[in-house]
């Protein structure tokens, strides 16, 4: 057994509330509990499902999904329209307790977080602080959180979804090298369906499957990412807990009430799309050298198409003149389309 030394610097606490939406809405209207509960539009609507309780997902449902496929899944499930606000407020509730505890905090979303709490394990086994952080948020809001303990990011994140929900879940360095050897690649935060279904083609599954490959063939085979991909298949992740919000996209997207397939529509949206980042982009002094259109079919399949230009922009012409080139990878025009979105990365402030 070998432990790296990198895994023996630092203690990061990563915490995920447990089916967020839903559970809060569970909270507001006890009656709710013990029945699948969808939060998104109505089963008739166009939208998509923003999350689903457990008892839902028993039934296959996931976020995402269609909202007409939810109720074919579960016609008896209950269909609530999120209340942004709502959520909002708790989620407040939950960063302020995060606070409470270290200000070395890197927020990720409305209901997770990470925590360095390096600086606090002198005194405290990270265990029982995480444990801390749970018992308060479920005594503030009544809802249950799932953390993770571990000695980076990436593993703090896979250890919180190990035994969701509710779950407590702590990886030691010392078992970090036997631990990697039984996790699929598609568990790793970054790698969604698309990527594993290409590291498939390579014969690489697992992150053993990663590690006996080695690190020079993967870079071979796959450059940078390969050498990524070695890192965090043996449990690897130097990036630290970032207080600091910084952006790293601006976007903004379109679902049509109806299926459009005109590339004129097509591109008077997109004109739209560009004029209101371009707006945003000005009032917050901010430009951006990689532009990301991305396209979801009538029948739901998702494409992205991204260019990253020399120089950084937010001129609406110029954002335009950039989406011709990506426009011409799609099959805009041929095929019906649901949703257009536009996104801009590489973001610098002036
Ligand atoms: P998640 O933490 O991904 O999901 P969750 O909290 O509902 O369930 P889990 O127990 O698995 O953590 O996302 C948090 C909230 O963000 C979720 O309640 C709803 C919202 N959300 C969306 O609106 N759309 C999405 O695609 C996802 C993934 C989440
Ligand atoms: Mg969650």
């Amino acid at each position: 057994m070998t432990v790296h030394p990198s895994l023996l610097e630092r203690k990061i606490i990563h915490i995920d509330m447990d089916a967020f939406y839903a559970a809060i809405e569970e909270r507001e209207n006890p009656e709710l509990k013990e029945k699948p509960v969808v939060i998104g539009g109505n089963p008739q609507s166009r939208g998509v499902v923003c999350t689903a309780n457990y008892v839902a997902r028993k039934f296959g449902i996931r976020s995402a999904m269609a909202c007409a496929r939810a109720y074919r899944l579960c016609p008896q499930a209950i269909f609530i329209r999120p209340r942004f606000e709502l959520y909002s407020a708790v989620s407040k509730e939950i960063h302020a307790i995060f606070k409470s505890v270290t200000p070395h905090i890197e927020p990720l979303s409305l209901d997770e977080a990470y925590l360095d709490v390096t600086h606090l394990c002198e005194e405290r086994f990270a265990m029982d602080i995480a444990r801390d952080i749970k018992d308060e948020i479920y005594k503030q809001t009544q809802l249950t959180s799932s953390a993770g303990v571990a000695p980076n990011k990436l593993l703090a994140k896979i250890a919180s979804d190990l035994d969701k929900p509710n779950g407590l879940t702590i990886i030691r360095p010392s078992v970090v090298e036997e631990f990697m050897k039984t996790v699929p690649l598609s568990r790793l935060p970054g790698i969604g369906p698309v990527t594993t279904a290409r590291l498939a083609k390579h014969g690489l599954v697992t992150c053993l499957d990663a590690t006996l490959r080695g690190r020079e063939l993967l870079v071979q085979e796959l450059g940078n990412f390969g050498s990524w991909l070695f890192e965090v298949a043996n449990g690897l992740d130097s990036r630290p807990v970032s207080s600091e919000r910084k952006r790293k996209s601006m976007g903004s997207e379109t679902t049509f009430a109806e299926d459009i397939l005109e590339p004129e529509k097509v591109r008077t949206e997109l004109k739209k799309l560009c004029d209101e980042i371009s707006q945003y982009l000005t009032k917050k002094k901010i430009q951006g050298r990689t532009v990301t259109l991305k396209v979801r079919y009538s029948d739901f399949s998702r494409i992205t198409r991204s260019h990253t230009r020399s120089e950084s922009t937010r001129d609406s012409v110029t954002l335009f003149e950039t989406l011709d080139e990506l426009i011409k990878k799609t099959d805009i025009g041929r095929r019906k389309i649901r949703l257009l979105g536009l996104s801009l990365s590489n973001l610098e402030s002036d």
